[in-house]
């Protein structure tokens, strides 16, 4: 039966609009369903002060375009939400990709039809379009999660969730706030609302680690010589684990003399970023060596925070790494500033939110708005909200009741013809979002292209396949300490939410190579049918 479209694809972030780009080339009929206004998926909706991303602008773009690498300007070493929003629209106009996109339009459900080999996909007000691929761009972190405090919704301010962002800005000036959240989307946006507001009080549940970003405006030079070299450059960051163009370690921390290690963990807090990981090869292995970057990070936070219970308080307990690393411009310091109060909500949670502000360790905490730095029912939160069933009408949730099975972080067994760039399953956020998401629109193309040309109508991952490659993903995750911490990587921020480590972390290379190993077989652990 004919379809409106050989692909419909959600989300008009940077994999929706890559893979409408690609799926143009080859002259297959796509159409991209876009729940916001506007094309820039997390830039679009995280717009909270401070906003910019923790991978170096060089390296966070698309590499697909040679004229487009050599075309954009980046002002800075870490892009703002604001730029990488207008990259996503200057992208948007170059390759004319508008026109395939529908704004405004919510899918809610995508069902597969067994008979006619289709999928029915739902958006909103009773909008029904038939495609025969169904490809989800929807995004790791891009479901916001509310935490279910008592009285949320008495509060009589403006409640904003950093993850969902007014668009035309929040002024603070004058205000009493209160921030709930001390990970990467506090941590950015803390020092620029306490230099706003009359007074910030910020709510601590877990105490959180972050390296300085050391950002500033790119040296014209520099900018030449990266435009000089970015095939060079791209081709290394794809050696990397997380493909990041970036010198690996080769010596192991705890091997390395104390000065040694201090010296060296101090030359990567003075380059500043995420790199601070990548100080020796056994930060995430060895908890000796773990322990000495967690030790030299604290001893920092004492050094910078003068008031020494509020420095007892921000030092974190856990180990380094474990949770998402943040980068930030003055976090720490901004706890030095008369206007800033810490509450530690570690040991006692926020008894409830009243109509004036929050009731927490028996006082009374009066606010004129609140401000959920709360995060996201990250990488299954978007993909579960839509209801997508598969062969037999059954429903991805009942699928993933005991978290999300995949074959390659790509497809599921019993969906025929689904796709999800950077799934979970796939090192997404693990990696440089950007190449990560190139790679997974070129194998998807190239499957479809691949399909075409031999006259398969449907594709299925096989359960043997699925099951081998969700238990390579777990064992691998076993090896790291990553792991074995209450982070949204394993869903522990969620409640109920099955605890699995989601994404691949055995590093972009090896999982480049398995995606070859793949299409070089034949599309080996796929069932291909007419
Ligand atoms: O979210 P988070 P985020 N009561 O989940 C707390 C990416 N990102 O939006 O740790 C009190 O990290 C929660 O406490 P706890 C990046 O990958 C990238 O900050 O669960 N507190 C935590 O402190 C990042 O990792 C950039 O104990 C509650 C905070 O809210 C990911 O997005 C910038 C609570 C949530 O932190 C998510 O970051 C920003 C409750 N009931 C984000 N519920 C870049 O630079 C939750 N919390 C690219």
């Amino acid at each position: 039966m004919a379809t409106d479209f050989d692909a419909v694809i959600i989300g008009a972030g940077f994999g929706g609009m890559y893979m409408l780009h690609r799926l143009r080339g080859k002259g297959f009929s796509a159409r991209v369903l876009e729940a916001g206004t506007g094309v820039g998926g997390t830039w679009y909706w995280n717009r909270y002060p401070g906003a910019r991303c923790d991978v170096e602008s060089v390296q966070y773009s698309y590499q697909f375009s040679k004229e487009l690498e050599q075309d954009w300007e980046w002002s800075e070493r870490y892009a703002t939400q604001p730029e990488i929003l207008r990259y996503a629209n200057h992208v948007a106009d170059r390759f004319d990709l508008r026109r395939d996109i529908r704004f405004e339009t919510r899918v809610t459900k995508a069902t597969f039809d067994e008979t006619e080999n289709l999928w029915r996909v739902e958006a909103g007000k009773g909008d029904v379009l038939t495609a025969r691929f169904v490809i989800t761009a929807m995004g790791c972190l891009s479901s916001p999660n509310t935490p279910r405090i008592e009285g949320l919704a008495d509060f009589k301010g403006p409640i904003y969730h950093t993850g969902n962002w007014p668009h035309d800005g929040v002024d603070f000036t004058g205000k009493t706030v209160g921030v709930i959240g001390t990970g990467s989307s506090a941590i950015q946006s803390i020092p620029l609302i306490a230099a706003q507001a009359k007074h910030l009080t910020v709510f601590q549940r877990t105490a959180n680690y972050t390296i300085p970003a050391h950002n500033g405006p790119l040296d014209a030079d520099y900018v030449k010589a990266i435009k000089a070299s970015y095939p060079e450059m791209r081709r290394r960051a794809k050696t990397k684990p997380a493909g990041i163009d970036f010198e690996i370690p080769t010596a192991s921390a705890i091997e390395t003399p104390e000065e040694e290690r201090t010296r060296k963990f101090q030359e990567r807090w003075d380059y500043g970023g995420l790199g601070f990981m990548a100080s020796f090869n056994d930060l995430l292995l060895n908890d000796d060596s773990n322990k000495a970057a967690a030790d030299f990070v604290k001893a920092k936070i004492r050094e910078i925070v003068k008031d020494p219970v509020t420095a007892e308080v921000l030092t974190p307990r856990n180990i380094i790494g474990c949770k998402r690393l943040c980068v930030d411009s003055g976090y720490w310091a901004t706890f030095n500033r008369p206007n800033v109060t810490l509450v530690d909500i570690r040991d006692e949670p926020i008894e409830r939110i009243t109509t004036a502000g929050v009731h927490a360790k028996g006082q009374d905490y009066i606010f004129d708005c609140l401000v959920l730095a709360t995060g996201f029912d990250a990488m299954t939160g978007a993909l579960l909200k839509v209801d997508l069933r598969g062969r037999g009408g059954v429903p991805l949730k009942d699928r993933w009741n005991e978290g999300p099975k995949t074959y390659l972080g790509l497809t599921v067994v019993g969906f025929p013809n689904l796709f999800m760039i950077t799934g979970p399953g796939s090192p997404s956020v693990l990696t440089n979002m950007l190449p990560s998401i190139e790679q997974h629109v070129d194998f998807i193309t190239e499957c479809l292209d691949a399909m075409r040309a031999k006259g398969v109508n449907v594709i299925e991952p096989v359960e043997q396949a699925q099951e081998e490659w969700v238990s390579h993903v777990g064992s691998v995750a076993d090896i790291t300490l990553r792991s074995t911490c209450s982070s949204w990587y394993v869903g522990a921020n969620i409640p109920g939410k099955p605890r699995v480590f989601m994404p691949y972390i055995g590093g972009l290379p090896a999982y480049i190579q398995r995606c070859e190993a793949v299409v070089a077989g034949d599309y080996v652990g796929f069932a291909l049918s007419p």
